[in-house]
C-alpha cells in the first residue's frame, strides 16, 4: 500500500489513530470481556436481562452511528496531499503558504456529487464539489469550489429554492440524484441567471471521466492582500495534469448500475497503485482600479473571467497521495467553510459568497452535533488555537485557566489579540455605501451572453452532447409547459440548439431571436485538452492459449504508464501458448467496456461459451463509445466477424499505433460528429 507519509498534520493524526488488530476486546471503559457473541440471560432459553452493560452499551452505539448526511454534497470522497507553491506570491498576498517559493502545505480534498443521497451513484449528471482544506501554520484555509467555474444563481437566499427544486421530488422523493424532471426545469425556466450553468451542467463537465480529470474552480471572487495593505480581485482554478475528460452519457447510465462507486474507486486505487493525481492551481488575478473593465460584473456568480481575457497564472501544484484511514473520521466529519480564510485572503461582495459565509457552520452544528467540531481530528488546525469559547457538546480541550474572558488582567489580558504584524487577521477596509435595498444590480441582469460564450466555444461534437442531453432531461419532464418555457429561455443563446431540442421532443421550434453576442473562449472546451496515456485503463481480453506476442504488448502499454487488466472467460490464470501465465482480475461476466478507455483483444475462443457471446458484445459496446479498439494475433478474428475493421481508432496488431488510439482516448468520426 502506497502512502505518503510525514507531514505535520499527518503527525497529528498519528495522535488519534488506533490500530485494533491483535488487541483484547473491551467495553469503551477499556473493561476486557470474555465473552462477545451470546447476551446475557436468565437460563439458557430465557430473557435477556437489563444487567447486560456489555449488550447495552453495544446497541446503543450502534442505534447512535449515523450523523445527519449533508443537506447538498452528501456523497463524497476525500483524500490527503500536500499543496507547494511554486514562487512568492507576496506581491499579491501576505498568506503565509503563498509565500516561499517550494513550501509545502498539508491538505485534504473532498470530491462530491450534489444533488444524490450518500449511497447514490457517481456518475450522475450533476457538478462536482471539489473542497480542499489547507492546514497552514495561520490557520485553516479552505477552498470550497466545484468543478463548474460559475453557479446556477446569484444570490444564496435562493439556494434553498433551488435546492428543493433539484432534490427529489417531495412527494414522493423520485428521481434520485437527478436533474432529470419537472421540478429542476421549472426552476431553470423560471430563474433565468441560471442559464449559464445550465449550459454547463448540460455539456461533458458534468459526466467527468474520473475527478483526477476534472478542473476545479473558487466559483466566487475574491480577494487576495498583500503585506502593504493592497488589495486584488482573484479566481482560484485547479488544473488536473491528466487534463480535463468525460465519458459518454450512455456509459454514465450504465456505469451507474456496472460499477456505482466508479470515481471513489478510481481515485482510491490511483493512490493506491502510486498514481498520485496532481492539480496546478491557477490564479486569475483583476487589480481593483479594472473593476468596472469588463463586459460582465466580476461579482455575478454566474459569470466566468474568459482566460483569454484574464489569463490563468500557474502558481502551485496540489498532489494526493494518501488515502484516509477511516472513512466516517475523516471524509464523513470533515468540515469545510468558505469563511475559514488565512491573512491575506479576504472576501469580495459577490451575494452568493456573503450567505455562504452563513451556511457553512450552521450546517455543522446540526450535521456534528454542536460547536467543537473544529476538535475533530480531521478539522483541527496544525496552528494552536486559543480563545475564550468554553463547553458545549464533545469538548475535547482541556482548559486549565480560570480565566475565560477578556479583557482581563488576571492573566495579564491573555489570550488577546495581536497586531497584524503578528499575524493577527484583520478585514480588508473596502469602502462601502448604499441604501440597504432587497434588489439585484443591473449590472447581474445580463443572463444569456455568457451562455452564448459557452456555446459558441464548444466544439461539434460537445454541442451535439449538449443538445443531447437537455433532450435526455426535458424528455424525463412530464409538464410539456416546462419543457416549452425552457425551449423559449434557450432560444437566447442558440436557435441550432433548440431547433434541436425541439426535434427530438416533438416540439414546435420557438421563433429564432437576433442573438448579437458573438464571442468565444476556447479555452472552455475539453477538445484540446492535454492528452495522456498514463493512468488510461486497458481491458485485454484474452483466453488460454493467447499467442506469444500479448506479453511484449502488456509490456509495452505498461512502459507508457497505461493499467491493463486482463478479463477472461474464468477467474485465475490464463496460459498463452508459449507457456507464460497471466492473472485474470476481471471475468467477462463480473467486467464491462464502460470500466474501461479501450479494449484489446487478444484471443478468438475461450474455454467456456461465455467468451464467444460476451466478448463481442464488450467490442461493440466500446465502439459505441468511440473507444479505441485493438486486436492482436486470432483476436483479429473477432473484430473481422463483427465488421469493426478499418473503422477509426481500430487498430490491429500495431502496438505503437493502438498506444496512440489510447492516448487519443475517444474517436468521435466514427459517428461524423467532429
Ligand atoms: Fe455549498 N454547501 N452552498 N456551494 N458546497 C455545502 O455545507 C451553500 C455553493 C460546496 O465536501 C453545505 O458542509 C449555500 C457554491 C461544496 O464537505 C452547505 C450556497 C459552491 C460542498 C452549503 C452554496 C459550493 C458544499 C452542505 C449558496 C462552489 C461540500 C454540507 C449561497 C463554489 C463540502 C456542508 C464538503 C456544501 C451551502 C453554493 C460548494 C449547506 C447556502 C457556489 C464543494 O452549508
Amino acid at each position: 500500500m502506497s502512502q505518503e507519509k510525514h507531514n505535520q498534520k499527518d503527525e497529528q493524526l498519528d495522535q488519534f489513530r488506533v490500530k485494533d488488530e491483535g488487541e483484547a476486546l473491551t467495553t469503551n471503559q477499556g473493561l476486557k470481556m470474555a465473552e462477545d457473541e451470546f447476551s446475557l440471560k436468565a437460563g439458557e432459553r430465557g430473557p435477556t436481562l437489563l444487567e447486560d452493560f456489555h449488550f447495552r452499551e453495544k446497541m446503543t452505539h450502534f442505534d447512535h452511528k449515523r450523523i445527519p448526511e449533508r443537506i447538498v454534497h452528501a456523497r463524497g470522497f476525500g483524500v490527503h496531499g500536500e499543496f507547494e507553491v511554486y514562487e512568492s506570491l507576496a506581491p499579491y498576498t501576505k498568506a503565509k503558504f503563498l509565500n516561499k517559493p517550494g513550501k509545502k502545505t498539508p491538505i485534504f480534498v473532498r470530491f462530491s456529487t450534489v444533488a444524490g443521497s450518500r449511497g447514490s451513484g457517481d456518475l450522475a449528471r450533476d457538478v462536482r464539489g471539489f473542497a480542499t482544506k489547507f492546514y497552514t501554520e495561520e490557520g485553516n484555509y479552505d477552498l470550497v469550489g466545484n468543478n463548474i467555474t460559475v453557479f446556477f444563481i446569484q444570490d444564496g437566499i435562493k439556494f434553498p429554492d433551488f435546492i428543493h427544486a433539484v432534490k427529489p421530488e417531495p412527494h414522493n422523493e423520485i428521481p434520485q440524484a437527478q436533474s432529470a424532471h419537472d421540478t429542476f426545469w421549472d426552476f431553470v425556466a423560471n430563474n433565468q441567471e441560471t442559464a449559464h450553468m445550465v449550459m454547463w451542467h448540460m455539456s461533458d463537465r458534468a459526466i467527468s471521466r474520473s475527478f483526477r480529470m476534472m478542473e476545479g474552480f473558487g466559483v466566487h471572487t475574491y480577494r487576495l492582500v498583500n503585506e502593504k495593505g493592497q488589495a486584488f480581485f482573484v479566481k482560484f482554478h485547479w488544473k488536473p495534469v491528466l487534463g480535463v475528460h468525460s465519458v459518454v452519457w450512455d456509459e454514465a447510465q450504465k456505469i451507474s448500475g456496472r460499477d456505482p462507486d466508479f470515481h471513489h474507486r478510481d481515485l482510491y486505487e490511483a493512490i493506491e497503485n502510486g498514481d498520485y493525481p496532481v492539480f496546478e492551481l491557477g490564479l486569475q488575478i483583476i487589480n481593483e482600479e479594472d473593476e468596472f473593465k469588463f463586459d460582465f460584473d466580476i461579482l455575478d456568480a454566474t459569470k466566468l473571467w474568459p482566460e483569454e481575457e484574464v489569463p490563468v497564472q500557474i502558481v502551485g501544484k496540489m498532489t494526493l497521495n494518501r488515502n484516509v484511514d477511516n472513512y466516517f473520521a475523516e471524509t464523513e466529519q470533515v468540515a469545510f467553510h468558505p469563511g475559514h480564510v488565512v491573512p491575506g485572503i479576504d472576501f469580495s461582495n459577490d451575494p452568493l459568497l456573503q450567505t455562504r459565509l452563513f451556511s457553512y457552520t450552521d450546517t455543522q452544528l446540526i450535521r456534528l452535533g454542536g460547536p467543537n467540531f473544529h476538535e475533530l481530528p480531521i478539522n483541527k488546525p496544525v496552528a494552536p488555537f486559543h480563545n475564550n469559547q468554553r463547553d458545549g457538546y464533545g469538548r475535547q480541550t482541556i482548559n486549565t485557566s480560570p480565566v475565560s474572558y477578556h479583557k482581563n488582567s488576571l492573566a495579564n489580558n491573555t489570550p488577546g489579540p495581536v497586531s497584524e504584524d503578528e499575524g493577527g487577521y484583520s478585514h480588508y477596509q473596502e469602502k462601502v455605501e448604499g441604501r440597504k435595498v432587497r434588489a439585484c444590480s443591473e449590472s447581474f441582469k445580463d443572463h444569456f451572453s455568457q451562455a452564448i460564450l459557452f456555446w459558441n466555444s464548444m466544439s461539434t461534437v460537445e454541442k451535439y452532447h449538449i443538445i443531447n442531453a437537455f433532450s435526455f432531461e426535458l424528455g424525463k419532464c412530464k409538464e410539456e409547459s416546462v419543457r416549452e418555457q425552457v425551449l423559449e429561455m434557450f432560444s437566447n443563446v442558440s436557435h441550432e440548439l433548440v431547433s434541436a431540442i425541439a426535434e427530438n421532443l416533438g416540439l414546435p421550434v420557438p421563433w429564432k431571436k437576433e442573438i448579437t453576442y458573438t464571442k468565444s473562449s476556447p479555452a472552455l472546451g475539453q477538445e484540446n485538452t492535454i492528452k495522456k496515456t498514463d493512468t488510461r485503463k486497458v481491458a485485454v481480453i484474452a483466453a488460454d492459449g493467447y499467442s506469444k506476442e500479448l506479453s511484449a504488448m502488456i509490456n509495452e502499454l505498461k512502459s507508457v504508464g497505461i493499467n491493463v487488466e486482463v478479463v477472461s472467460d474464468h477467474q485465475g490464470t490464463i496460459q498463452g501458448n508459449d507457456n507464460t501465465e497471466l492473472p485474470v482480475d476481471h471475468t467477462l461476466m463480473t467486467a464491462d467496456s464502460v470500466l474501461f478507455d479501450a479494449v484489446l483483444i487478444a484471443s478468438q475462443n475461450g474455454k467456456t461459451p461465455l467468451f464467444r457471446f460476451e466478448a463481442p458484445y464488450f467490442i461493440k459496446e466500446a465502439l459505441l463509445h468511440y473507444k479505441p479498439i485493438g486486436a492482436i494475433k486470432e483476436g483479429a478474428a473477432i473484430l473481422e466477424e463483427i465488421q469493426i475493421t478499418g473503422q477509426n481508432g481500430v487498430v490491429i496488431d500495431n502496438s505503437k499505433q493502438f498506444i496512440e488510439a489510447v492516448r487519443k482516448a475517444r474517436f468521435w468520426d466514427r459517428e461524423g460528429k467532429n
